[in-house]
């Protein structure tokens, strides 16, 4: 019996935290221009360098959907960084639609980290 509950705990503990880990994944679409224009990339996962995938110095404006992010200026998470998040932005959208949103700087961030 004992044995029993304890297995019905831990299922609703495991059910549980994979809900939350999901719910909070944390996602992004980069945009090389303002306003959502140009190429994009995509992030749900850490970037340790944006030239790896053709996006170093490019970025212009971002659109968070999910969650809290920190842009690096250097590859390898390098300072000084900006953090970003689905409740921050234009009226927390998470919308960020040009350089004065993201610390003033232009086509200059080189990674990315996801935080949650
Ligand atoms: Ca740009």
């Amino acid at each position: 019996m004992l044995k029993k509950l304890a297995c019905l705990v831990l299922t609703v503990l495991i059910t549980f935290c994979t809900s939350v880990a999901t719910a909070h994944a944390a996602s992004a679409t980069l945009y090389q221009d303002n306003n959502y224009a140009g190429g994009t990339l995509e992030v749900d996962s850490d970037i340790s360098c944006f030239v790896d995938v053709s996006f170093n110095d490019e970025l212009s404006s971002v659109k968070v959907h999910n969650g809290t992010l920190t842009l690096f200026s250097d590859c390898n998470y390098g300072q000084p960084s900006v953090t970003i998040s689905a409740d921050g932005g234009v009226n927390s959208s998470g919308n960020y639609p040009n350089a004065d949103w993201l610390g003033g700087r232009n086509d200059y961030y080189s990674s990315i980290k996801v935080n949650n």
